[in-house]
C-alpha cells in the first residue's frame, strides 16, 4: 500500500508544518519526490532558539529558501513556502485558503523536552506554541478544509513508562463489570511531553465535534541524518542536533564518539524508548498520508521500530566505534531528568507495519554511517554543548539564559 500520490487526477497536496525542522525537512523533500505538491508552513523558530542558546547543528544547514531552490535546480519539483507562525490564525488561515491541502502534517512545535524544562517562561512558551498551534490548525481546518486528514506529530513520551504493556492508543478495560475501550492512561514527564497529551485530547474531542479526520503518530526517538533526498546535495542536508538540549540519545552517542567525548549515559541507563531511523519517519508520514483516517475518526499510532534502552544504544556505539578506530568510553551522568531508570517496556507497534511499512532497523552499517558523518564534522562540535545544562529539579522560576 505504499503512496503514489499520483492515484487521481491532481497530485494530492501535502501541508507540511514545521518543515523547515529535522523531521519535516526530511519529510517534505520525500513526499515531493514522491509527486505531492508540497508546501512548507515554518515561522524559523527553531533556528532562532539556536541563536538564542548558542547552539548549532552538526552539520551546516542552508537558508530554507536556498534549500527549496537547489530542490528545484535539481529535480524541477516546486515546494510552496508560508513563512509564519501557526499560533497567528490569521496567517494560518491564508496559507490554509491558497493552498487547499488534502493533508496536513504537523511537525512545527517546540520539540525539547529539557527546553521546556529551562524556567517557567520557556515551560509556557512550549505548551502555548505547541497546544494553541494545534487548536489553531483544527479550527483552519474546520473552517477552510474540512476534508483535509491531519497527520499530527506526537511522542510515545505521552504514555510514560507504565508497568504494563503499552497499547496503541487506546486500552480496553473491565471495571466493577463493564467494559470499555479509552484513551491509554498518559503520564508524561516533561513540560513538553504534556504538551503533545493536551494535543491529543483536544484533536480527539474536535473528531467526535467537528468530524475532523486525524491520526496521531505516536512516535520515538528519530537518530540518523541522511534521507535519499537530503543526501542529493549539500544544500539539501538535514540539521544534526547533539547539544544537551536538543541533541536527542543516539545521535548524540555518535557525535560523542566521535569528537573522543565519554558518552553521557543519565543515571543507572536503564531508561528504555522505542526508536526509529529518520528514514522510517519520512515513510511512516507517506504511509499515513495514503491511507487517511475516515471523517471523524481519530486513529494513534506508535510510530517506532525498535526499543533500546541508554545502556543498550551506549554499548552499540562503543562496538561500532571500535570498528572504526575510535576507543569510546561512557560515563554515568547524574540524572538531569526526574524518570525511571530502570522499569518495565513493552510497547506495541503493529499499526503501521499493517499499513506496509518496511523498517530500516539499526544497523552496524548505519552506526557506520552515522559514526563517519559524525567524525566528517567533528570540527564543527562545541564540546561545552555537549553536556546536560538543565535540571528537572532546579527549574528555575525566573527567566535566564542557559549557563555555557
Ligand atoms: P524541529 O525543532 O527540528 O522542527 C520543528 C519545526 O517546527 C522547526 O522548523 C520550527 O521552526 C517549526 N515551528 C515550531 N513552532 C512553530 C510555530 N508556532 N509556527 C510555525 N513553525 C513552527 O523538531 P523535529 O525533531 O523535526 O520534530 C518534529 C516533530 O516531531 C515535533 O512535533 C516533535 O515533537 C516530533 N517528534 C520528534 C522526535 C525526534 O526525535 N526528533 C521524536 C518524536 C516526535
Ligand atoms: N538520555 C541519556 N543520555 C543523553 C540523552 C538522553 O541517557 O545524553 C536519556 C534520557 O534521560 C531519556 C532517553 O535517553 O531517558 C531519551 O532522551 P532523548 O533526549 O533522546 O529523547 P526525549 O527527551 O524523550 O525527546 C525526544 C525528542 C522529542 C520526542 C521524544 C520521543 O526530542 O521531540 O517526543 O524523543 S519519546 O522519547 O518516545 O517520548
Amino acid at each position: 500500500q505504499q503512496a503514489s500520490g499520483q492515484s487521481s487526477l491532481r497530485p494530492k497536496k501535502v501541508m507540511v508544518i514545521g518543515g523547515d525542522g529535522y523531521c519535516g525537512w526530511a519529510t517534505a523533500l520525500h513526499l515531493s519526490n514522491k509527486g505531492y505538491e508540497v508546501a512548507i508552513v515554518d515561522n524559523l523558530v527553531r533556528r532562532l532558539f539556536d541563536h538564542q542558546l548558542g547552539l548549532d547543528s552538526l552539520t551546516p544547514i542552508a537558508s530554507i529558501q536556498n534549500r527549496i531552490r537547489r530542490w528545484k535546480a535539481l529535480t524541477g519539483k516546486t515546494i510552496q513556502l508560508f513563512i509564519g507562525d501557526i499560533c497567528d490564525f490569521e496567517f494560518l488561515s491564508e496559507a490554509f485558503k491558497s493552498f487547499e491541502p488534502d493533508s496536513a502534517v504537523h511537525f512545527g512545535e517546540q520539540r525539547s523536552a529539557p527546553y521546556s524544562m529551562i524556567d517557567r517562561s520557556r515551560a509556557v512558551y512550549t505548551q502555548h506554541n505547541n497546544v494553541i498551534g494545534t487548536l489553531n490548525v483544527l479550527f483552519a481546518m474546520k473552517e477552510y478544509s474540512e476534508e483535509c486528514h491531519l497527520v499530527k506529530l506526537g511522542t510515545m513520551g505521552e504514555y510514560g513508562t507504565p508497568n504494563i504493556d503499552i497499547e496503541e492508543g487506546f486500552l480496553t478495560i473491565t471495571h466493577n463489570g463493564r467494559t470499555d475501550t479509552l484513551p491509554y492512561p498518559k503520564q508524561a514527564s516533561s513540560f513538553y511531553h504534556l504538551s503533545k497529551v493536551h494535543d491529543s485530547h483536544n484533536i480527539a474531542f474536535t473528531c467526535k465535534a467537528w468530524g475532523i479526520r486525524a491520526t496521531d503518530l505516536n512516535q520515538g526517538v528519530v537518530y540518523g541524518v541522511r534521507t535519499d533526498e537530503t543526501a542529493m546535495h549539500e544544500e539539501l542536508s538535514n540539521r544534526l542536533d547533539y547539544d544537551g538540549v536538543f541533541g536527542t540519545a543516539l545521535n548524540r552517542f555518535c557525535v560523542q564518539a566521535a569528537v573522543g567525548h565519554p558518552l553521557t549515559v543519565y543515571g543507572k541507563g536503564g531508561q528504555t524508548r522505542g526508536y526509529l531511523d529518520i528514514r522510517d519517519t519520512v515513510q511512516c508520514v507517506e504511509l499515513a498520508i495514503a491511507n487517511p483516517a475516515k471523517p471523524g475518526e481519530f486513529r494513534v499510532f506508535n510510530q517506532f521500530t525498535e526499543q533500546f534502552s541508554v545502556n543498550e544504544l551506549a554499548r552499540l556505539v562503543t562496538a561500532a566505534g571500535a570498528k572504526l578506530g575510535l576507543e569510546v568510553q561512557t560515563k554515568s551522568v547524574p540524572n538531569p531528568r526526574v524518570e525511571a531508570e530502570e522499569h518495565y517496556y513493552n510497547a506495541k507497534h503493529s499499526k503501521l507495519s499493517e499499513l506496509g511499512l518496511v523498517p530500516h532497523l539499526l544497523s552496524d552499517s548505519l552506526l557506520d554511517s552515522l559514526l563517519n558523518f559524525a567524525v566528517q564534522y567533528k570540527d564543527r562540535v562545541d564540546t561545552a554543548q555537549i553536556m546536560p545544562s538543565v535540571s528537572w529539579k532546579k527549574m528555575g522560576a525566573k527567566p535566564k539564559t542557559v549557563s555555557v
